[in-house]
């Protein structure tokens, strides 16, 4: 069990004023940040990022999504920060979500949906270095 993980805050988040209040669930819920960083991907970063995802039927949909606005990414720290982190967001789809999570108030569909959470230990340290370099942590 890893302490740490990796989330972004998605473009239809940004783009609705939601960060604060996202940033401050995150803080609540008892993570600590890290890293941070405001900035935008390129549609080849992008693709870069999700290409995990990249059989999927959804990919160019998602790349092109996660391409289009300004974004937030950040690594928290925490006990059991990658399950205790998919808890505070809630499910893919906002539908789906339980009440009081992060997707479910701030999320509209299972594209649009706020803000990402790694899936696993390996994934959050694979993410965190996508956008951080050493300096940019503690
Ligand atoms: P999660 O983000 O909850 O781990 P994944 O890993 O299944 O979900 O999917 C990665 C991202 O791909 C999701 N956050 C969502 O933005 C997008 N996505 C997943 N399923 C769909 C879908 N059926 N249609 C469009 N986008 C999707």
């Amino acid at each position: 069990m890893s302490n740490t993980t990796f989330t972004m805050i998605k473009p239809d988040a940004t783009s609705k004023g939601y960060t604060g209040a996202i940033l401050d669930q995150i803080i609540k819920g008892g993570f600590t940040i890290k890293a941070l960083k405001w900035t935008k991907l390129t549609t080849e970063q992008a693709g870069a990022f999700y290409v995990v995802h990249k059989e999927r039927p959804f990919y160019g949909e998602l790349v092109e999504f996660m391409s289009s606005g300004q974004i937030v990414a950040a690594i928290l720290e925490k006990e059991n920060a990658v399950a205790d982190f998919r808890t505070l967001i809630g499910a893919t789809n906002p539908a789906e979500a339980a009440e009081g999570t992060i997707r479910k108030q701030f999320a509209s569909s299972i594209g649009e949906n706020a803000v990402h959470g790694s899936d696993s230990d390996e994934n959050a340290v694979i993410e965190g270095n996508f956008f951080f370099s050493a300096l940019e942590r503690f």
